[in-house]
Parts: structure tokens; C-alpha cells; sequence
């Protein structure tokens, strides 16, 4: 049964509700907007801050060859001094492992990683520094960080890639720039050694 007082006897009730109304969506309007705001400003800060910029330079791999040809052939795998005395580490992600199993790096230089997957999305972080990236099929990763001590990281696997995802891992030796570089010169490629 419908309730008798529904039409207000006042005739005043109506406008006094719409003004309410009003109020509430002109306060949420202002909340909305002071959100999209911060947002807009968050991402203009970290763009211009941090340089971020969309991924316009994107570098492309053929996943059908990557073993056969290239630049993430096994042999070139692993961490190199390039010409150019860059000092870059190739690896490659595959379910559920990483090659190389250990990579070693000079601690306080600027290390390159380029990497890539040869089936499912990978990714990887190092222990609890800053060097995080995702490994794609057909695409290169490449960032450019350092590591300020030295010590061994443990490098996960980050990204869901199947049933063996957990056991998906590798680790990073940050050893002193001399004994890495004294290493350097006498084999192309860096092994880790056993401690
Ligand atoms: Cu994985």
C-alpha cells in the first residue's frame, strides 16, 4: 500500500531536496575532477622529472631464429665489454629458466641489460635494487642501471608464465669493478664463479 503523504502538503519539500541534490553532485563534480587533476600532474611530473617517454623506439627480434642468428645466439649470451667499453648482459627467458643461470657484473658501473623471451611474457627483478624489466617474445628489453654493492642477488622470474613460474630464477654476482674488469681481459665472456 502506497503511503498517503507522498505529495508533500507544503509544495516546499520538492525544491528543498533538489537544492540538496545539487549540492551533492556539485561537490562530487569538484572531488572528480581534483582527482583527474592530481592525476594529470602526477604524470607530467614523472614524465618531465624521470624523461619517461611512450615507447615509440621499439626494437623487434624474430623469436623463430633467436637461437640460430643474432645478437641472442647461446654463445653471446651473458655479460660482454662492448668496443665501445660498455659493459652489456644479454639473456634470454624461456620457460622456466633463464640463460645464463648467473650473471656476473662490476659493482658501481653502468651495466646494459638487453634481454628477451623465446615463448611466454617474462620479466625479472634483481634482489632489491631498481633493475626490473618484463621479457616479451619478438621484442628487446633494454634498460641501463647500476649496482652500488657488492654480493649476490636473487633474480625471480615476476611475471605468471606457467605451471613452473616459482622455480624460474637465475642470480646476479656483484663483484668489485677491478676483479671484474681484470676477468674481463682474459676471456671474452664473464663467467660467475663458484663461492
Ligand atoms: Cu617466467
Amino acid at each position: 500500500m502506497t503511503s498517503p503523504n507522498h505529495v508533500d502538503p507544503a509544495g516546499n519539500s520538492h525544491h528543498a531536496s533538489e537544492g540538496i541534490a545539487n549540492a551533492a553532485e556539485r561537490r562530487w563534480a569538484i572531488i572528480v575532477v581534483l582527482i583527474i587533476g592530481s592525476l594529470v600532474a602526477m604524470m607530467v611530473f614523472t614524465g618531465v622529472h624521470w624523461a619517461s617517454m611512450p615507447p615509440s623506439r621499439v626494437e623487434t627480434v624474430d623469436v623463430k631464429t633467436l637461437h640460430l642468428k643474432g645478437e641472442f645466439v647461446e654463445n653471446n649470451l651473458g655479460t660482454m665489454i662492448e668496443k665501445d667499453g660498455r659493459v652489456v648482459v644479454r639473456l634470454i627467458a624461456q620457460q622456466y629458466s633463464f640463460a645464463p643461470q648467473c650473471i656476473v657484473v662490476p659493482a658501481g658501473v653502468s651495466v646494459t641489460f638487453r634481454g628477451t623471451s623465446t615463448d611466454a611474457i617474462h620479466g625479472f627483478v634483481v634482489g632489491r635494487t631498481n633493475a626490473n624489466t618484463m621479457l616479451i617474445p619478438g621484442f628487446v628489453s633494454t634498460f641501463t642501471t647500476s649496482f652500488p654493492k657488492t654480493g649476490e642477488q636473487l633474480m625471480p622470474c615476476h611475471e605468471y608464465c606457467g605451471t613452473g613460474h616459482e622455480a624460474m630464477w637465475a642470480r646476479v654476482q656483484v663483484i668489485p669493478p677491478d676483479e671484474f674488469f681484470a676477468k674481463a681481459k682474459a676471456a671474452e665472456r664473464l663467467s660467475c664463479v663458484q663461492r
